[in-house]
Parts: structure tokens; C-alpha cells; sequence
């Protein structure tokens, strides 16, 4: 049956809270977590800022990013951040920032494919996006030999870009939005979070 212990949890990363639950004002792109969050406001806020405290993490490191391409990276800082439906697939790791990670967490395809059609025209220096960046300054820039590209060259197709930026958070799926069997970046809190019905199934033993 159904492992709860998988089920309405935050992983123990570096800014989550420690149990999921209701938030009144999330910022904007991670307002749909609301009713039950592994962020804060703050952290809510933090993920819609370039080189926030959250990592210092710029996006813009081969000039500016567009906006239709950050909207992407912004709601990925909102599922990663709030999420609290990504219990089966989180693993402990051993390194400074953080004790536990998401791998192979199943995106669904449209979610992946927008992401990757609204960041073709801009440019990157790096597929993998967690390690080996230059930070003397305080924040991500290229490192010596890493070259500024147009994004089809670092990521030739959608599933590149979606499974190397985050050493695999994410895996590529043909699944659709609202099958059931992938995570959705993206969604109308209208109905609730689809995200949930998603982790209950995964959280079922032999899948
Ligand atoms: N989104 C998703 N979906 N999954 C993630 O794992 C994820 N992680 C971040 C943001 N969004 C995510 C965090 N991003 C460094 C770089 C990026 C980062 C966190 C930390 C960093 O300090 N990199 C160092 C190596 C640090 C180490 O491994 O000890 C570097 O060499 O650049």
C-alpha cells in the first residue's frame, strides 16, 4: 500500500521548512503552494531575485536572462522550495548546503517542453548548473574554458535541459499534465494540488 512516510513531506535542504503547511501570503509564481508549503514567505519572495540569499545564484550569467526564460526558473525555485508532494523521490546526499535532494522526480512533458521552447534564444555556459562555477565574486560566473553558447548548443533538446541543469532532479517523462503520473511545475490551485495525487501514486510500493 501507500508508504505515508513518503506523503506530505519537506525535504531537509537548505531554506524548507521542517513539515509542510499553510502560508497566507506566498509571493506571487509560488502563491499556488499556499495551503500547504515547505516555504516561507521570505524564501517566496527570495526565489522570484536574481543572486538572492537563497544561493546567490545568478541567472544571468551570460547577460541577462529574458524574462519568458526566468518565469521557468522561478517556478522551478517554487516547486523545489514548496513543494511538499516530492517525498518519493527524495535521497539523502553528503555535501555542505544540504542533506537531502529530489532525483529523477517524473516532469510532465509539456512542463519541460515550455520550459526549454521559452529559453532557445538566450544563453548558458554550463549544462550542469550545481557544480563548478566560479564564485570569487560572490556569485556564479562562467568558469575559465566554459564558453557563453546559445541554449541548443548546451542543451540540444528539452529532456538535456530538464535532467542535466539540476544533476537530475528531474527526469524526462512522456507523461501529460493531469494524467496523474507526472509532477507539475505549474498549476491553477483552483482544484487543489495536482502534485498530490501524483506523490500517492509514486508512494505505492514496486513503482
Ligand atoms: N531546482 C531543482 N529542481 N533541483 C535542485 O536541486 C535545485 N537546486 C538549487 C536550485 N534550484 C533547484 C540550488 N542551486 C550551488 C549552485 C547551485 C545551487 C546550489 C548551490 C553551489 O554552491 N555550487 C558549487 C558547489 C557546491 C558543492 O557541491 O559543495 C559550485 O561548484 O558551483
Amino acid at each position: 500500500g501507500v508508504r505515508e512516510s513518503l506523503l506530505n513531506v519537506c525535504m531537509n535542504a537548505k531554506h524548507q521548512k521542517d513539515k509542510p503547511g499553510p502560508e497566507d501570503a506566498l509571493h506571487s509564481q509560488c502563491s499556488p503552494w499556499k495551503n500547504n508549503s515547505c516555504c516561507s514567505v521570505n524564501t517566496s519572495h527570495a526565489a522570484h531575485e536574481e543572486q538572492s540569499y537563497l544561493y546567490n545564484f545568478s541567472w544571468s550569467h551570460c547577460g541577462n536572462m529574458s524574462g519568458k526564460c526566468k518565469k521557468h526558473f522561478i517556478q522551478d525555485t517554487c516547486l523545489y522550495e514548496c513543494s511538499p508532494n516530492l517525498g518519493p523521490w527524495i535521497n539523502v546526499v553528503d555535501v555542505s548546503w544540504r542533506k537531502e535532494r529530489i532525483l529523477n522526480v517524473p516532469l510532465c512533458k509539456e512542463d519541460c517542453d515550455q520550459w526549454w521552447e521559452d529559453c532557445k534564444a538566450d544563453m548558458t555556459c554550463k549544462e550542469n548548473w550545481h557544480k563548478g562555477w566560479n564564485w570569487t565574486t560572490g556569485t556564479n560566473r562562467c568558469p575559465l574554458g566554459s564558453m557563453c553558447e546559445p541554449w541548443p548548443l548546451v542543451f540540444p533538446e528539452p529532456k538535456d535541459l530538464c535532467e542535466k541543469i539540476w544533476s537530475n532532479s528531474y527526469q524526462y517523462t512522456p507523461f501529460q499534465r493531469g494524467s496523474g503520473r507526472c509532477i507539475q511545475m505549474w498549476f491553477d490551485p483552483k482544484e487543489g494540488n495536482p502534485n498530490a495525487e501524483v506523490a500517492k501514486y509514486y508512494s505505492r510500493a514496486g513503482r
